[in-house]
């Protein structure tokens, strides 16, 4: 996908998402450079548990994961981040390995790429595009390679941080399915998953003490005035954060706080806010270690381990292709 394919992109669902009842913005237009160096930080929170139990859970049991993977020669990483956790992962080898990063973002791909360089078994290949046409497209590399070499190279695909979390039920049962149709026999699926945890904790974690999760939220508004010739004024919004109990999710809002109207120009849309009235920006799913593998048996895994972190309530799941 090119720069301004992107951008239009953007521009539609803007226009289309805002227009919904209730009011919505995607979550993956979050992470501009700004909203990026945002979530770095949230991950940095006390209060933001999922970024220090999955690195710990892949430091205490990569070299078991590792144990389990004959003849492994590709990773796949589905939305690297900084690439610190593939790199902690690639610690617990000496086997020669190749790391595709698939991201939409160059930005992301650039940085991962930067802190893999310096681990000396890994090749690292990035691809600049959403998740499944970057996975399509080195698996389809990859079936040329067995055709050709009679090669038995194993993958295992990598989808960390929680990134489920942010996929809803049908979003997320469409893409492990996908994940699972690309994967040859013996190739692998490793997933790491927030679980659900108490209530107090998960509003601690979405609406922290700092604001650092208020201004992640409000830069998705300053974003579409810079890019899309947005009015909005960003001290007429407020960040709520709040648990979904029956869909068992953490769902966050960008509520006015007073009866205005906003333009964005590029999309020539206008619209009418009134005081109280919510723009649903993100939701984060939580699951229970079963719930997570029920639904990877139901997109077409079977699973081969499982490890809890219980400190932060974090799941790392080894699966495999049925
Ligand atoms: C990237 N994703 C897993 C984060 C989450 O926890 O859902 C994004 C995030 N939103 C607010 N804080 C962090």
């Amino acid at each position: 996908m090119t720069p301004s394919t992107l951008i239009s992109a953007f521009a539609e669902d803007v226009r289309h998402y805002l227009q919904l009842s209730p009011r919505q913005l995607p979550s993956m237009y979050l992470y501009d450079a700004l909203g990026s160096a945002l979530f770095d930080a949230i991950c940095e929170l006390p209060w933001y548990a999922i970024t220090r139990g999955e690195m710990r859970l892949l430091e205490r049991h990569r070299s078991e994961i590792f144990a389990h993977l004959h003849g492994l020669t590709r990773l796949v990483e589905l939305g690297p981040g900084d690439g610190r956790k593939l790199k902690t992962l690639v610690e617990g080898t000496s086997e020669p390995l190749i790391g595709h990063l698939i991201d939409v973002s160059a930005g992301a791909l650039e940085r991962a790429a930067h802190t893999l360089s310096d681990a000396l078994n890994l090749r690292v290949v990035t691809h600049q595009a959403p998740f499944e046409d970057g996975l399509d497209a080195i698996m389809r590399v990859e079936d040329d390679a067995i055709v050709h070499e009679e090669s038995a190279d194993r993958t295992l695909v990598l989808f960390l941080g929680s990134n489920i979390g942010n996929f809803d039920q049908r979003g997320s049962a469409a893409l492990l399915t996908r994940i699972a149709a690309s994967l040859g026999p013996g190739d692998a699926f490793l997933i790491g998953a927030d679980l659900v945890k108490p209530e107090r904790d998960l509003l601690l974690a979405y609406d922290d003490p700092l604001g650092v999760s208020a201004a992640f939220n409000l830069n998705v508004l300053l974003r579409i005035n810079r890019e899309l010739g947005g009015t909005f004024d960003l001290r007429a919004f407020r960040h709520h954060a709040e648990w979904n109990a029956a869909c068992s999710r953490m769902d966050m809002f960008l509520v006015s706080t007073r009866d205005q109207r906003v333009r964005v120009k590029a999309v020539d849309l206008e619209f009418e806010l009134r005081d109280g009235e919510a723009i649903w920006t993100e939701s984060s799913y939580k699951y229970t270690p079963d719930a997570l593998i029920t639904q990877l048996e139901h997109s077409g895994f079977e699973s081969m381990a499982q490890w809890i972190d219980r400190d932060a309530g974090f799941a790392l799941t080894l699966a495999r292709t049925t």
